[in-house]
């Protein structure tokens, strides 16, 4: 039987050890601390992580120098339950990091080369501010952007709204996230929100699909399941790859990549046509079963199976597994869901099934979280702006609630039919030159700017095309934004600086702060310190900043007593039809089908293999790539390759090849080939993240491959504007070609 000792811990007060991958050493054991420190007096501060978006609350201590010596989970918090993972130990690195951004650069060449000069803050904030004004003169205050990802977003985006711009957009929506909300939304009339509302602590059955927790790390949910496994939690897994989470599954399912849309019809049909579905639950809850129905009459586990290569037979067991143990089940909606452009429909699919095992609502279901609103610091309305992203894109995207950070990428290049071109981006804790598809395009955006911005902690590929970088200071130096997530009960979480920061770097704060000051916008930001500032948030929301310095986290309890749906109870989502919508009325307004179709994908030519790829669990993305403690466990991504494939090409283990794409863009630098039957024959895999081509990364320069130089072509979800990133295919390399950029 598996264990959970056999499948991933996350380690317990920083030190536990890493189960995966054969021969790791533990994150921790970089961060043992040494027995002679042990009887000294700590210093600890609260903190929330950062080193990925899951924000585990924890404790920074410090040693009797003062130094930040280790930081460990809160106990009280919902997302770590005191337990962070192998990044979160290791996020110290990001403060010990000597390839940091050190000061305010100014460039002095032309974009993209590199080359800066230091400037003191006040010359970056009067370059800045200047640049600012002209473009709200001559093309108005909407045409600067904000991108951004990470907390300080919160205050550059006050600013932006000061300003007159309200186009903050964030990738962790149209390179993440965006089709499963828009989906959800669509069906339940509520979102999945962040962190997912999967109650997986009490489910009996998780269906994973293409969602690989165990390396994707987001911590409670990893401690869920790993604990989900140890009480006999039945997993299915569906992955072209063998998967940490496979390798702990009932079933794997490896699926012929691109065709999930009809597995999941199939099931569907199975579950309509064996009467194995919820049918009190459809009746009283649900909308446009009929519809459903006669959709799937022919969708069968043999149609499905000339399709996704899966085994008839498979597709029945696992549809009755889930059956058998709803409505404790979760068909999970995944996160970074922007594979192949058909997104939101296929999270429509996984909606839907949800909806037919009436576990929307339900214990080992979907709960429903609650979160606690804390106040803004009163300050004037915010002019209204007179165009947004959305102008650019007449009659595109209106069941869209958030802004596609690619689309203002998109509107940034000049064409004659789009209204709104953007002169300026604001660049925050975002690397977009590898968060983007297509780099040529985002070269091409910002080159056409008037003004770019970026803030970032290090010196990233993104940071070379800036005119001006504002270096903050790490998450470990600085006050934030309050944590407020949503979870099973409502909380929130402080963090505040351990230290005071390293070098001349700021907080996203004081940048804001300061830059709203040179713009004539003080009156937005009327508090005189942030300390005063987040003690008036917190007295509102019944705390204040002296007890959450002490306490770290609060816990509150609900308002109401309605985790859960109570049984017969008389629910109304926020749908059209007051119903959950297995048609969706929306989706058919707006000209879209209303119930999944399945459409095949393109497949990849003779000599080439899809290229897939995915995180590994003591990575986040670039954002860790060159972080010391964690460069340690891991500092090169390879290329995973089926064996029947090596020997076609005679690779070895470990050989160095290029990648090359279907457009003939080669990756940057060489990458090392990882023989395994762990992947499926038609596919190869690489972890996101490596291949970085800044030189003042003394560690992770040149090392691996990024899979964005090669996702160059780019299928547009028509429902939402996310960028589907999986439809390019890669042959082997053994060369560098003329066109090889890497330096
Ligand atoms: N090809 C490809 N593209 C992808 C993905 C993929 O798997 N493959 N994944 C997609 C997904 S799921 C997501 S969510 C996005 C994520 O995309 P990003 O959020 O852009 O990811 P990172 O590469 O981690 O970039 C984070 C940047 O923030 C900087 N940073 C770190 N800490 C701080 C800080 O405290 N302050 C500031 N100001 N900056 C900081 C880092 O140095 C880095 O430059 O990418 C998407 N794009
Ligand atoms: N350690 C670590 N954890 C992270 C992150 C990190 O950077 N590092 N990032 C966080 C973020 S922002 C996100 S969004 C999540 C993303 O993590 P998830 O949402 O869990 O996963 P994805 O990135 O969508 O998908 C990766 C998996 O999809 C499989 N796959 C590829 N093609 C197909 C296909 O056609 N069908 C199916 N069924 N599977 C396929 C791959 O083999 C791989 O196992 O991870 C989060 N957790
Ligand atoms: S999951 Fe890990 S990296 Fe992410 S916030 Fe939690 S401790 Fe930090
Ligand atoms: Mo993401």
């Amino acid at each position: 039987m598996t264990s959970r000792r056999q499948f991933i811990k996350i380690s317990s007060a920083g030190l536990g050890s890493l189960l995966v991958g054969g021969g790791l050493r533990a994150a921790s054991q970089i961060l043992v601390p040494d027995p002679d420190q042990l009887s000294i007096d700590l210093i600890r501060t609260p903190t929330y992580c950062e080193v990925c978006f899951w924000k585990c609350a924890g404790w920074v201590y410090k040693n009797k120098d003062g130094k930040i010596w280790k930081i460990i989970g809160n106990e009280e918090d919902q997302h770590s339950n005191g337990r962070f993972c192998p990044r979160g130990t290791g996020g110290i690195g990001m403060y010990y990091d000597e390839d940091r951004l050190k000061t305010p650069l100014i460039r002095t060449e032309e974009r993209g080369k590199q080359s800066f000069r230091e400037a003191s803050w006040e010359e970056a904030f009067e370059y800045i501010a200047g640049k600012m004004e002209t473009i709200a003169k001559v093309h108005g205050p909407e045409c600067i952007a904000l991108l951004t990802h990470g907390s300080g977003g919160k205050y550059f985006g006050q600013l932006l709204k000061a300003f007159g711009s309200n186009n903050i957009a964030a990738p962790s929506y149209s390179q993440c996230r965006g089709p499963r909300e828009v989906a959800f939304f669509s069906t339940f009339g509520e979102g999945v929100m962040s962190p997912e509302r999967t109650d997986i602590r009490d489910t009996k059955c998780l269906v994973l699909i293409g969602s690989h927790l165990g390396e994707n790390m987001h911590n409670g949910q990893v401690q869920e399941m790993s604990d989900a496994i140890d009480k006999g939690t039945s997993i299915i897994t569906v992955d072209p790859r063998f998967s940490v989470a496979a390798g702990k599954s009932k079933y794997w399912l490896p699926i012929k990549p691109a065709t999930d849309m009809a597995l999941l019809l199939a099931w569907i049909h199975v579950l309509i046509y064996e009467e194995k579905y919820d049918k009190d639950y459809v009746e009283k809850y649900t909308f446009g079963f009929e519809q459903l129905k006669e959709h799937v009459r022919d969708m069968t586990p043999e149609w499905a199976y000339g399709i996704t290569t899966l085994e008839p037979g498979l597709i029945r067991k696992s549809a009755i597994e889930m059956a058998n143990a709803a409505p404790a089940v979760i068909i999970h909606p995944g996160r970074h869901v922007t594979w192949y452009g058909d997104d939101t429909q296929r999270e429509r699919a996984i909606a839907i099934l949800n909806a037919l095992l009436g576990s929307w609502g339900r214990r080992g279901g979907f709960y429903n979280p609650e979160s606690i609103a804390v106040p803004d610091w009163p300050h004037p309305e915010y002019p209204k702006p007179n165009r947004t992203w959305k102008d650019a894109f007449p009659g595109q995207y209106d069941l869209v609630s958030s802004s596609l950070a690619s689309g203002i990428c998109d509107a940034t290049i000049p064409t004659i039919s789009k209204a709104c071109n953007f002169k300026g981006w604001i660049v925050n804790g975002t690397n977009l030159i590898h968060t983007f598809p297509d780099q040529q395009k985002t070269i091409e955006a910002i080159q056409n700017l008037e003004l770019m911005v970026v803030v970032d902690t290090m010196p990233m590929d993104i940071t070379g095309w800036a005119d001006v970088v504002l270096p903050e200071c790490t998450y470990l130096e600085r006050y934030d934004s309050i944590r407020n997530s949503p979870h099973r009960k409502p909380a929130i979480a402080l963090r505040m600086p351990a230290t005071e920061p390293m070098y001349n770097t700021k907080p996203a704060w004081w940048m804001a702060k300061e830059l709203a000051n040179k713009l004539g916008l003080e009156k937005y930001f009327s508090w005189n310190n942030i300390e005063e500032m987040l003690d008036w948030q917190l007295k509102q929301v019944g705390s204040s900043l002296e007890e959450m310095q002490r306490i770290g986290v609060k816990t509150f309890d609900r308002s109401w007593d309605d985790l859960y749906m109570a049984e017969d109870e008389e629910a109304e989502f926020l749908t059209n039809t007051g119903k959950i919508e297995l048609y969706s009325t929306e989706l058919a307004e707006a000209g879209f089908d209303p119930i999944p179709v399945y459409t095949a994908h393109e497949e990849p030519p003779q000599g080439y293999y899809r290229l897939i790829y995915g995180r590994a669990p003591m990575h986040t993305f670039s954002r860790t790539s060159n972080n010391p403690n964690l460069t340690d466990l891991m500092d090169e991504n390879k290329v995973w390759v089926n064996p029947r494939i090596a020997k076609l090409w005679g690779l070895e283990q470990d050989q160095q090849v290029y990648l090359e794409n279907q457009d003939g863009i080669q990756s940057k630098f060489p990458v090392k080939v990882r023989i395994t039957e762990r992947i499926r024959w038609d596919s190869v895999y690489i972890v996101h993240g490596f291949g970085n081509d800044n030189k003042k990364l003394t560690r992770a320069h040149g090392k691996g491959a990024s899979d964005a130089d090669l996702i160059t072509r780019v299928h547009i979800d028509p429902i939402m504007g996310g960028t589907g990133m999986r439809g390019n295919f890669v042959t082997f390399q053994f060369e560098p070609s003329e066109t090889t950029t890497g330096s």
